[in-house]
């Protein structure tokens, strides 16, 4: 039963001409959403920088499901900056990408920035930190953790090992960083409920090992065997304390105790080693749902103003059973 063409324009010439319009309209709408469809996503991420096991799993994470969806990602390293993050997001824009995947180094200053990307109506992801603008439609959604309540957890599990009393000693994350500010908001939250304990030293680590051993090494100079306990606000920043701990003669884990927020695996096999007591996780594998929210929006679905992500307090009692199956 082959095609008869000479019977189908036959049909054509007798349709009413607007109609004949419509379909045409309609076929046309149809091919190019099709095309659009298939068009492969070319997106910008700009990424903190490299300054812990967490950030390096997170930029995996997202690479890898970039590759996965075939995506082609623009990747830019801000070197802990926020004026390279924001000539990265210049330039993406100058590319003309579909969407922009931000991990803000810091909460405030980023208005200028996202008006114009607003204004090229370019989808912009938050992931792992938040910003303060006066305005939310700056940016798309918040894909993140509740670094309030992991600092609550790590208090409150501090407080519990100590039996309410102790001297503890805070390595804080990137000044101005949202993680540093509510995992201090959250823990001081814990603390406060127990008079016995005090925050007698608390200073800027910056997230990375080396300078977490540095401050570390300055604490116990200025306070030696008065310190019960260390509070980082990542793993890094712990396992830099560790080695401070044990260079000064003293048992991390027993004599000071060492608790810390990430989960990354170095955090597990020093709690298997008994040198590091508990870590709060914080979940760096951002990848799926980041590419889920810009999937959605690019096919005009709205997605939720904010994502938190679920975390888990684990600490020696369970590292070892835990280890294996850890993925980052
Ligand atoms: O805890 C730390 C990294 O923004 C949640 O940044 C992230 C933090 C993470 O440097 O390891």
């Amino acid at each position: 039963m082959g095609f008869d063409c000479r019977g189908s324009f036959a049909n054509l010439s007798r349709m009413k001409f607007p109609r004949f319009f419509s379909l045409l309209i309609v076929a046309t709408v149809f091919a190019f959403s099709l095309r659009a469809a298939d068009k492969k996503l070319t997106v910008g991420f700009s990424q903190i920088g490299a300054e812990s096991a967490w950030r390096t799993a997170e930029t995996e994470s997202i690479r890898g499901e970039a590759t996965k969806r075939g995506v082609n990602l623009r990747f830019s390293d801000a070197q802990q900056k926020q004026e390279n993050q924001i000539k990265a997001i210049r330039a993406f824009l100058a590319q003309g990408v579909d969407a922009i995947i931000l991990a803000p180094v810091v909460e405030t200053g980023w208005e200028p920035v996202l008006k114009e990307v607003k204004r090229a109506k370019i989808p912009v992801i938050l992931v792992d930190r938040g910003i303060n603008v006066s305005d939310e439609s700056l940016y798309t959604t918040l894909i993140a953790s509740d670094f309030v309540a992991e600092g609550r957890l790590a208090g409150e599990w501090l407080a519990k090992k100590l039996n309410g009393k102790g001297n503890i000693v805070e390595l804080q994350g990137t000044p101005g960083a949202a993680p540093a500010i509510d995992r201090k908001k959250g823990f001081e939250q814990a603390i406060a409920k127990n008079p016995g304990l005090k925050i007698i030293k608390s200073q800027t680590g910056e997230f990375t090992r080396s300078k977490g051993k540095e401050v570390m090494e300055a604490f116990l100079k200025a306070e030696g065997k008065n310190v019960n306990a260390v509070y980082a606000h990542n793993d890094d920043m712990a396992l830099g304390a560790i080695q401070a701990i044990e260079e000064a003669g003293l048992k991390p884990g027993t004599d000071i105790i060492v608790v810390s927020i990430d989960g990354v695996k170095g955090a597990f096999e020093a709690m298997v080693a008994g040198k590091l007591n508990c870590t709060v996780e914080c979940n760096p594998l951002l990848g799926p749902a980041a590419f889920d929210a810009i999937e959605a929006v690019k096919v005009g679905r709205t997605v939720p103003k904010k994502t938190i992500v679920k975390d888990e307090v684990f600490d020696q009692s369970v590292a070892m059973d835990v280890i294996g199956s850890r993925k980052y």
